[in-house]
């Protein structure tokens, strides 16, 4: 039998287990990538393993998120992040350079290698053939230390693309198809791998916004075959001998299918508040709107600038809109300006960011209330723009552009024909931005920059006998990581100081949470369907361990924060009988004993609500390393007793 593209790569880093899916694999990495919302933490973990030097092919920190300088916190921690790479033998990507996936699909990623990244875009890379996967920043630590990265071994679904995208639908309506037919929770556990005749018809950049939005589907990640489109690419890029041609065999079996005509797909929105929540231009009509805002990591290549720009040429903005636009890299931004494009966005009214995520982290451009956004990103949870009433729909560059113009949803199918848009032969490199790490000669004497703000990572505890505890918060369905621990220009600056950021915790949800699980001393939090869905950020399980979680038990969790919690030594369970959800309330006494015999000796956990008498059970699925690192306390005790 012929393999999948997935599992081609997976078997050739394969390190520990087998390729049975539902199991775990240890596999080995060769490229990691953090940001700064999440970096710091991740490299304050990797100091704390004492591996002088990375043992990766490549690691690259970058600098994007945090960029906005309101007090000493972000520049404290760009420093230090700076001076760790430096010493460590980390490239350094500095502030204005870009934003991290579009810089590494750019520069760096290459097809049939591994990456990990400490963000949940990471996936973006398999845009160029590459195993790319949104990790916690412990998982990132411990591969920049050489150390293997598990992960369930994935189905894999085939997504079969045909026929070719119609003029002015975009790569965006094909990942808002996909997520209309699968939903957010679609991907979990699995692979998705496109392929067929209608994958030639898209190029790198757009193949890149497809499996980015895939991090939207909970899926592990997704991938584009190597081919002639990525070699163009990539000697575009000046890297031609980077290129591998990779893809399926013939004879791959799949878990499962999606078939997908290109010509057939129409421009498409995800509504409020959810990714998944799909309408069609013509499903919502001529709604009006009161901002628009370009940018991000999955819609900030060369070629949606330069369509959002032929868009643009010579007409202004509607007086009632406020649009922004963030180039994804200081490439596509300089070569916008050398093409004459940057001048005809400006002249028609826009407002150019630098080259970060901005909007997208909710760093600035907040709406209105009540406001109406449309926006390229990949989010749209309440409240992550920084507006909690905030609508945000997520959409196509091109829907964008045409939309900034007329001040209502607009089809961007009225705009005539369209030019051929053709990516450059030769992009511009320069690539002064990006520092290069200390010769191993050099890295003694580099020194570590430490400010302030950064403060030490919460201590765990090994795992007790039993858990006596209260209910400090019961949630409902789909509960993302921005209601954990959400971000925002107030917010992130905080990300190296977890007792300070925990007074937001669960903020979204309920402002009490914070004073109540402190007062409680220790405590579970009760949560429904696709827990944790959306970042990688571990903050959502560092904080909640800071505030005495000791267990999160749900109806089911998203994959990325159910291993973040695992490192933090915080116990995920899911209820066996989901009608035991309805059972339990807020403040009731929860009891479970033995936990450690239990959790040794198989699949279900018995626990008792004190307060209303009875018992249920729930069902955990660790494997035998993940026990332990319950069992120790979390990823950096079992590390360090290892
Ligand atoms: C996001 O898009 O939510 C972020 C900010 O990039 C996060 C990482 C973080 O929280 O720092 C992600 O997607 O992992
Ligand atoms: Fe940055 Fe937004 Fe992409 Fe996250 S999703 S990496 S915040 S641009």
């Amino acid at each position: 039998m012929g393999m999948t593209l997935t599992e081609k790569i997976l078997s050739a880093h394969l390190v520990e287990g087998e390729m049975i899916k539902g199991t775990e694999i240890g596999i080995r990495i060769d490229q990691t990538l953090t940001q700064d919302a999440t970096g710091t933490m991740a490299y304050l973990e990797f100091e704390a393993m004492g591996v002088p030097r990375v043992k990766t092919e490549r690691s690259v920190a970058y600098i994007d998120h945090n960029t906005l300088q309101n007090g000493f916190m972000n520049m404290d921690d760009h420093r230090y992040i700076g001076s760790v790479a430096k010493k460590h033998g980390i490239y350094f990507s500095r502030p204005g350079n870009g934003i991290c996936h579009q810089v590494h699909l750019e520069r760096f990623g290459i097809p049939g290698k591994t990456l990990i990244g400490s963000d949940s875009h990471t996936p973006t890379g398999g845009g160029i053939g590459m195993i790319a996967i949104g990790a916690g920043g412990m998982d990132v630590a411990v591969a920049m230390g050489g150390g293997t990265y598990y992960i369930t071994c994935p189905k894999v679904v085939k997504v079969e693309l045909t026929g070719q995208l119609q003029p002015w639908v975009a790569a965006k309506d094909v990942i808002l198809e996909v997520l209309r037919r699968l939903t957010v929770k679609g991907g979990v556990g699995k692979v998705i791998e496109y392929t067929g005749d209608g994958v030639k018809s898209l190029s790198v950049p757009e193949r890149a916004t497809i499996t980015n939005m895939g991090a939207e589907l909970g899926a592990t990640t997704s991938i584009f075959p190597s081919d002639e489109v990525t070699l163009e690419f990539l000697k575009a890029q000046g890297r031609e001998a980077d290129y591998t041609p990779l893809s399926a065999d013939a004879d791959a079996e799949y878990d499962e299918t999606v078939k997908i005509n290109l010509s057939a797909l129409v421009p498409m929105a995800a509504c409020p508040h959810s990714p998944d929540n799909i309408k069609t231009v013509d499903e919502l009509g001529p709604m009006k709107i009161d901002q628009v805002c370009i940018g991000s990591c999955t819609n900030s290549s060369l070629m949606d600038m330069m369509k959002v720009a032929y868009i643009l040429k010579g007409k202004t903005v509607h007086p009632d809109v406020s649009l922004s636009i963030a180039p994804g890299s200081k490439q596509v931004l300089t070569m916008l300006a050398e093409n004459g494009a940057l001048a005809d966005i400006l002249a028609a009214g826009a407002r150019v960011l630098e080259s970060a995520c901005g909007p997208c982290i909710g760093m600035g451009q907040s709406p209105n209330s009540g406001g109406i956004s449309l926006r390229t990103f990949n989010r749209n949870f309440e409240g992550r723009s920084g507006t909690k009433d905030g609508q945000i729909y997520l959409v196509s560059p091109e829907l964008a552009a045409a939309s900034a113009l007329t001040g209502v949803l607009t089809d961007p199918r009225t705009l005539g024909e369209m030019p051929e848009f053709k990516l450059p032969e030769r992009f511009l490199i320069n690539d002064n931005m990006v520092i290069p790490p200390a010769d191993e000669t050099d890295m003694e004497g580099v020194e570590i920059l430490r400010g302030p703000n950064i403060k030490p990572f919460p201590k765990s505890e090994q795992m007790s006998e039993a858990i006596e505890a209260g209910v400090s918060l019961k949630v409902g369905d789909n509960i993302t990581t921005d209601h954990i621990m959400p971000a925002g220009a107030k917010i992130l600056p905080l990300r190296s100081n977890i007792p300070e950021i925990s007074k937001y915790c669960f903020a979204v949800c309920d402002e009490s949470f914070h004073d109540r699980a402190l007062e409680m001393g220790r405590s579970i939090v009760i949560g429904g369907t696709n827990y944790g869905q959306g970042s990688s950020r571990e903050h959502a399980a560092l904080a909640p361990l800071y505030l005495g979680v000791k267990a999160v038990i749900t109806k089911s969790f998203a994959r990325i924060h159910m291993a973040n919690l695992i490192n933090a030594g915080i116990v995920p369970m899911t209820f066996e009988d989901e009608c035991d959800y309805d059972r339990i309330d807020e403040k009731d006494m929860l009891r479970i004993d033995n936990i450690k015999a239990q959790i040794a000796s198989g699949d279900i956990i018995r626990v008792t609500d004190i307060t209303k008498g009875f018992d249920f059970d729930c069902r955990v699925s660790f494997s035998e390393r993940q026990k332990q690192m319950l069992y120790a306390g979390g990823l950096l005790n079992y590390t360090k007793n290892n």
